[in-house]
């Protein structure tokens, strides 16, 4: 949009008046902030109901993503950046005297989601609303988002994140258009006189949801999409003897918090009507404006509308589809059932087994008696169908309902087109191992989707210094393409260009630096290697490799204080989930090395740990733009795609990493020699499971090194942690290591040593720097939604 500064001051100017009867001299920060995105709501608004108009108007198909995470972070320069007056606004507050930055600061982060797969719904939300593809979120507007993190002693506390007591400017409620999903009851069915068994209920709990909408704005086009959040309210004709306080509490508690795990699966009867919550209010409100706008048959509506399943969380989208075409729509079984597994598509994030979803039998009939019906029937007729086709144990090994429990996985894949892994490795490994049942009846629905990341929030918003060197080097079209950005590669020995690369990093890190000396009070020397491992704290990833290596490092400096070593910062951000006992002692086991590390005066600043506190959106974005190294060490095969590992990419870090999920894709992407590899390979670790010969211990007893630093532990060496040292060692040699650990101890060392060595030569450090960004354009997720577009939900982007 055009925009003035003259223009922009005085609108800002006139809404300080207006909302708060204030001015420049005498508003708070929060007031600032207020006014200001009430100004840039201002100017969206028109965009937004004229491509609403559009959409209607045209009828072409749209796409749903439902999602029970979102983790959009702070909006209001992503907004201003997107409509294409970050500069203007910057500027022009700047000569009121006010620094955008610090009035930016007051906007809550909006954490709704735990990680990996919140944010990338939330990535997906920019790039469909930037590509001009019609495509909208539904989840849940919960209350409260994710916990914050405290560090006391050492240890994790957890703190509401009560994110909305401010209110949210960018929100807009929708009473009007508020639908009732119900729970509970009996229903049995009665014949309709015309052959029709028709559903009738009694003693159903009735619950509001309320749709909030937040305008997703596309980056310098005509796109406004729509994230939908609903809220559970008591309904206003609530039969009085249903209005009671428990009532009432029972309603709004499934709005009321995020489920702050994103590790296992905990079968709880709220999360399950959280999840039955969203997505029927979802659908219905999809079924309505399809028959206000389209006034079409429903039986049609495949053409015109693609649901996607984000994970099993969404799973019951399929039966809850089915009960609205049969019982709502009086649509036959077998053309529902068609028109269902047409419109919906589903994405795996995790083959994790304690993370997949199953449901016991029971808590579905009670809570849900028609879905479990209509659950029931799917998988009878399916298994009647298959069964004489492909034989009892396929049939058997692939149903929904198994052993009393409803298998969510299961349900997706049979109720949908595709069903899709998020990096090329996941993507095999469920065809070929996880998922190899259901390949060998469906082999058209698998595909892979390698996941992406919303460039413009991780490099334009995040990394303004580096953004300034690639304009002036190659101009400025990779703000639009990515791909461009390949146009660095011939300035790969240009000594000018790699000294500004180097100049931009330094200055990140000294921003960073600034931080941290305020945050924790660790003066750290931006001359070192900043090396990062930012993520949920899980086994899996194995923080504990990360610290195994710092533990290295400290015992060979006591030792030979002379040594001589490229000084380095190792950072750490995590939440571990609040009921993860062990992920939680890894937590206060770093925070104890790094006091003692950090207060080793014979160390000074070779080596400094830092544990970052409350790591979410906003801290990722000033950690990552000042990395050098990213830690992407997670044990191959369990990281389904990571997508921090394309954030430190294109930040021009190096990855330290595993041959696991995006890993691979990204080493292949930036070169040969520009990143750094160890560890087993998925077949490797493929090969322990299958022979069952890994033995730990060994290692341990025949590792002096390892011996030593496992020692460290359990004999004192490492202070205030009596209760997690002995927890963390047992779990690496009695209890085998489930992770590998141990086992990719020594590979990893070799790894961080070659990584030293590369720091030493500047130019060659900084040339591979560039290739990692000149190379990182098939990872802007505007390359992954258009993928999913094309070939997953068939939808256009407006010219
Ligand atoms: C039921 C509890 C629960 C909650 C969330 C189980 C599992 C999850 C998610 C599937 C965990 C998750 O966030 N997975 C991550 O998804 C990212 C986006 O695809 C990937 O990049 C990560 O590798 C994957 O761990």
């Amino acid at each position: 949009m055009k925009l003035s500064k003259k223009q922009f001051k005085q609108d800002f100017e006139e809404r300080l008046t207006s909302k708060f009867a204030t001015d420049i001299t005498k508003a708070g920060s929060q007031e600032k902030y207020a006014a200001l995105a009430s100004v840039v709501k201002h100017y969206y608004t028109k965009i937004w109901a004229d491509d609403n108009d559009y959409k209607d108007e045209t009828g072409k198909k749209q796409a749903y993503y439902f999602s029970i995470e979102f983790l959009p972070g702070k909006m209001l320069k992503s907004n201003l950046l997107n409509l294409g007056i970050l500069n203007t606004v910057k500027e022009a507050l700047a000569e009121l005297g006010i620094n955008l930055d610090e009035v930016a600061e007051s906007e809550p982060d909006m954490a709704i989601g735990n990680g990996g797969l919140g944010r990338l719904a939330s990535c997906f939300m920019d790039s469909l609303a930037s590509t001009g593809l019609p495509a909208n979120g539904n989840g849940i507007r919960y209350r409260y988002g994710l916990f914050k993190q405290k560090i006391i002693d050492g240890y994790q506390v957890e703190l509401p994140d009560s994110w909305l007591n401010n209110g949210n400017p960018w929100e807009v409620r929708r009473a009007d258009k508020a639908v009732e999903v119900r729970f509970g009851g009996e229903v049995w069915l009665e014949d309709d006189g015309k052959g029709n068994l028709l559903p009738h209920y009694k003693n159903q709990e009735r619950v509001l949801a309320v749709p909030y909408d937040t305008p997703m704005v596309g980056f310098e086009n005509t796109t406004v999409n729509n994230m939908c959040l609903w809220r559970s309210e008591v309904p206003q004709d609530l039969d009085p003897k249903f209005q009671n306080l428990e009532y009432m509490r029972q309603t709004s508690m499934l709005s009321a918090e995020l489920y702050p795990d994103d590790s296992n699966y905990d079968g709880r009867l709220l999360r399950l009507k959280q999840e039955y919550f969203f997505v029927s209010a979802g659908l219905q409100r999809i079924m309505r404006h399809y028959k206000s706008t389209h006034k079409k048959d429903v039986r049609n509506i495949a053409d015109y509308i693609a649901v996607h399943i984000n994970d099993t969380h969404p799973a019951l989208c399929v039966p809850e589809f089915m009960r609205i075409l049969v019982d709502e729509y009086g649509v036959g079984w077998n053309r529902a059932w068609d028109t269902t597994v047409k419109v919906m598509s589903y994405t795996n994030h995790t083959i994790l087994s304690e993370a997949l979803e199953k449901w016991p039998e029971d808590m579905v009939k009670h809570l849900l008696p028609r879905i479990y019906q209509i659950i029931v029937e799917i998988d009878r007729r399916r298994t009647a169908e298959l069964l004489p086709k492909i034989g009892a144990t396929l049939v058997h090994n692939t149903r929904i309902i198994r052993d009393g429990q409803i298998h969510m996985a299961h349900l997706s894949i049979i109720g949908s087109h595709s069903t899709n892994g998020v990096a090329k490795l996941h993507s095999d490994l469920l065809k070929d191992v996880e998922l190899h049942d259901f390949y060998e009846i469906y082999p058209e629905r698998f595909n892979n989707k390698t996941n992406g990341i919303a460039d413009r929030r991780w490099i334009q918003i995040s990394n303004e210094r580096l953004s300034g060197v690639l304009d002036e080097t190659i101009g400025t079209s990779w703000r639009h393409d990515l791909n461009d950005l390949v146009k660095l590669e011939v300035y790969k020995d240009d000594e000018s260009v790699l000294e500004c690369l180097q100049a931009a990093k330094y200055d990140d890190k000294l921003r960073l630096a600034a931080l941290i000396k305020e945050r924790n009070g660790i003066v750290v020397n931006p001359e070192a290697i900043f090396d990062v491992q930012v993520k949920r704290l899980h086994a899996y990833k194995r923080q504990l490799l990360n610290v195994l290596h710092i533990l290295k490092l400290y015992f060979e400096l006591k030792d030979e204080p002379e040594l001589d070593v490229v000084p380095r910062v190792f950072i750490f951000g995590a939440k571990a989930a609040p009921g993860y006992h062990y992920a939680k002692s890894i937590i206060k086991a770093i925070n104890e090395i790094a006091n003692m590390i950090n207060n080793d005066k014979t160390i000074a600043d070779k080596i400094k740990v830092v544990f970052m506190e409350n790591y979410n959106v906003s801290l990722a974005e000033l950690i990552i733009p000042a990395a050098n190294v990213g830690e992407q060490i997670s044990l191959a095969s369990k990281e389904a795609s990571g997508t921090s590992n394309m954030k430190f990419m294109l930040n021009g870090a190096l990855t330290m990493g595993t041959l696991d999920g995006a890993n691979i894709e990204i080493f292949e992407a930036a070169g040969e020699g520009n990143n750094f590899v160890f560890g087993l390979t998925k077949d490797e670790v493929y090969e322990y499971y299958r022979n069952g010969n890994y033995n730990a211990r060994d290692i341990y007893e025949q590792n002096p090194i390892v011996h030593r630093i496992l020692d460290s532990f359990i004999d004192g060496t490492i202070p205030n942690i009596s209760m997690e040292g002995p927890e963390i060692f047992d779990s690496l040699t009695t209890y085998n290591d489930e992770y590998f650990v141990l086992r990719d101890f020594n590979d990893y060392v070799r790894a961080q040593k070659e990584l030293e060595t590369l720091y030493r030569d500047k130019k060659a450090w900084t040339q591979a720097s560039l290739m990692n960004i000149a190379n990182v354009g098939r990872f802007s997720s505007d390359r992954t939604v258009k993928e999913y577009a094309d070939d997953i939900w068939h939808i256009k982007a407006k010219k």
